[in-house]
């Protein structure tokens, strides 16, 4: 099933436009998980078996495997393949902001969607869509541009203006005019910019997900962003926090932690959907 229609059916079955962020940092673990052989894969198999029925998607950030080297990456090999084993109706972002030559991005290509398994991919969109082709052209896979990041910086070079709109604003118009072409696009527009996301959603319409971080850790509103970007069906997000749920303890009860700060966001989002 290609990843737009496994989003999809995830909106619905769990009634749940919230988006775990699997982030581990060995720092932040519970004492009796970190002395484990494989840390990273206990601790999210406990967070995913907490939170998948309450979830639209996981999101595994790149950066905190490769802190771990070999072993990190096999662990990130291991989430994903847990998750489609045994929870084959929710899909797995892998949160890596690449883009390089459209030579590279095949190796990118082979690595992300063929070895580790992944549904979706965060994208930069800086080198233009020639050199993406590579990710493009798997219609049955996620293309998340970063098009308005969640960041206090965002706006140094996503505001400036170019023939007089803001940069952000051509990267959404280029990806749903001209990237778009296979249904597989989506954008990352954070939660803590909701003027610019209401902007954003009005540019593409209804057709494309948004993956918003920025609730949570780093507290946007989840009122004003579901408000600012959902489409007329009430869905259209993929609304992630990563820390505010898997950190939620640090002691045995972990897991049933996460779940309570998952089920609180769900309802919370579905308020205003
Ligand atoms: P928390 O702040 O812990 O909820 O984590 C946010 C996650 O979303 C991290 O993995 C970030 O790298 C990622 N992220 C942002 O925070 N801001 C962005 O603009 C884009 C992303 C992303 O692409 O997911």
């Amino acid at each position: 099933m290609d990843f737009t229609t496994k989003l999809a059916a995830a909106w619905a079955k769990n009634n749940s436009l919230l988006c775990v962020g699997l982030d581990p940092d060995i720092e932040k673990l519970p004492a009796f998980i970190k002395n484990q052989d494989e840390p990273f894969f206990a601790f999210n198999k406990a967070i995913i078996d907490a939170t998948a029925d309450s979830v639209c998607a996981f999101k595994p950030n790149v950066a905190f495997y490769e802190a771990l080297g070999t072993s990190g990456i096999e662990q990130l090999k291991k989430t994903s393949s847990y998750i489609h084993e045994t929870y084959p109706d929710i899909p797995v972002i892998l949160d890596a902001k690449r883009a390089d030559i459209g030579n590279t991005n095949d190796a990118y290509v082979t690595h992300i969607f063929d070895y580790l398994a992944m549904d979706a991919v965060t994208l930069h969109p800086y080198l233009g869509g020639e050199a993406l082709q590579p990710f493009l052209a798997r219609k049955d896979k996620g293309c998340i541009v970063l098009c308005r990041t969640s960041n206090p910086g965002a706006g140094e070079l996503q505001d400036l203006l170019v023939d007089g709109k803001p940069l952000y604003e051509h990267v959404a118009r280029q990806v749903a005019e001209t990237w778009n072409l296979q249904g597989n696009c989506q954008l990352v527009v954070g939660a803590t910019y909701p003027a610019e996301m209401k902007a954003i959603r009005q540019i593409v319409g209804d057709d494309m997900a948004f993956l918003v971080p920025g609730i949570g850790a780093q507290g946007g509103d989840v009122e004003q962003a579901v408000k600012a970007g959902v489409t007329s069906k009430g869905d259209g997000l993929i609304i992630n926090s990563a820390r505010g749920i898997i950190y939620a303890s640090n002691g045995e009860d972990f897991a049933e932690a996460a779940r309570a700060e998952a089920l609180k966001l769900r309802d919370e989002i579905n308020k205003y959907r």
